[in-house]
């Protein structure tokens, strides 16, 4: 599960890198800041880093001079960091006629056509090897998760403790907001849902002016960020006694969620757990009313390798963190999605967000 000294997994992931680009005697630049602050720990809004064999240089602004040396030497990479307008000299030096591995889904159209003009080689597509290196989480990675799940979980108590006749699903979103950053958040993983009533029907339903009290069921979506970690949580709050149907699609999206999340195990296909949960909620005749994959990763990004949907290529492995996350929507009626997030063990997983869910439910229909 990744090594127990942080310094020891970071200069580790430079070194998978470096192995993997050396097979094809390349180099690698990642230009976007979630692959930046993996490989250096530096934050900033812009970078560009260079990486080979013998080099490591992060290309930056003068805005983040200090920022950038303080980052790298707490994050302990061997980076070396020069601030200055354009690197595209500098790279087409470094890069000395070879080709150059980029991420095609974090590179701009503009800025591949500025380096290809400025390089003898060729730009390769990197996309698959970049998502799938950050799919593993080493200690430091999973702390850091598992503090941003328990901030959520937190957030979400005392949101949902000064809710009255006149909150509004955008005053309640904010509360979580502002619970969050009380609670030690960086920011948050991604704006939070909250849906009551019909508006649960839309799986990415925004916040309203509506007045969740007058409303009998409420979907809560939400995450917070800590130190660039994400956590994503899905809960439904009974706002007053459940209708039968509420309480019937409720209860087989919690078998179908329980049902994937007990096959999960090392070496499963991701393909594997979304059948689980879709054959689940199909034998319900619901498989129709599903509209979404099943789950994903979770790291830097919101929505990491691996890919959790009937298509996914992706083999899941001890160390990965991700969602399960099946739903139910009755269009203009309501609907019903439980998502959690978890942590791969070597014979399963262990809940990251212990945030409760059934005790909910039990009591309002008890
Ligand atoms: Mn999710």
């Amino acid at each position: 599960m990744g090594n127990e000294h942080g310094m020891t997994s970071r200069s580790q992931r430079v070194l998978k890198i470096r192995n993997w680009i050396n097979q094809y005697d390349s180099c690698f630049i990642a230009t976007d800041t979630y692959a930046i602050r993996w490989l250096t720990g530096f934050t900033g809004s812009n970078g560009l880093l260079f990486l080979d064999q013998n080099h490591m240089t992060l290309f930056t602004d003068s805005r983040y001079e200090n920022q950038a040396a303080i980052e790298l030497a707490r994050f302990g990479a061997k980076s070396n960091c020069v601030v200055g307008p354009n690197p595209m000299r500098s790279i087409a030096d470094l890069s000395k006629g070879k080709n150059i591995f980029i991420d095609s889904e974090k590179c701009s159209w503009a800025k591949k056509e500025e380096i290809e003009s400025q390089i003898e080689g060729e730009i390769v597509d990197a996309h698959d090897f970049c998502f799938s290196l950050r799919g593993i989480k080493d200690k430091s990675e999973i702390d850091k998760i598992k503090t941003a799940a328990e901030i959520t979980c937190r957030a979400l108590d005392r949101s949902l403790a000064e809710l009255d006749e006149q909150t509004t699903e955008k005053e309640l979103a904010g509360k979580i907001e502002y619970y969050m950053a009380l609670e030690g958040a960086s920011n948050v993983a991604y704006p939070p849902i909250v849906a009551a009533g019909s508006n649960s029907a839309l799986p990415h339903a925004r916040p309203t002016g509506q007045r969740i009290l007058t409303q009998d069921i409420l979907l809560v979506d939400i995450g917070a960020n800590y130190k660039g970690y994400c956590s994503d949580m899905t809960r439904m709050i009974p706002l007053s006694t459940m209708s039968a149907e509420q309480k019937h699609v409720s209860q087989i999206v919690l078998d179908a969620q329980r049902k994937a999340i007990e096959a999960i195990r090392p070496g499963i296909m991701a393909k594997e757990i979304d059948g689980i949960c879709r054959d689940a909620l199909n034998d319900k005749g619901f498989g129709d009313r599903f509209l979404h994959g099943t789950g994903h990763g979770v790291g830097l990004e919101i929505h990491e390798f691996p890919r959790i949907n009937s298509r996914s290529e992706d083999l899941i492995q001890e160390g990965m963190v991700i969602t399960v996350e099946p739903g139910i929507y009755l269009e203009d009626s309501f609907g019903i999605r439980w998502e959690d997030l978890f942590l791969v063990t070597d014979t399963g997983v262990e809940y990251l967000t212990n945030y409760g869910k059934l005790t909910q439910l039990d009591e309002t229909q008890g």
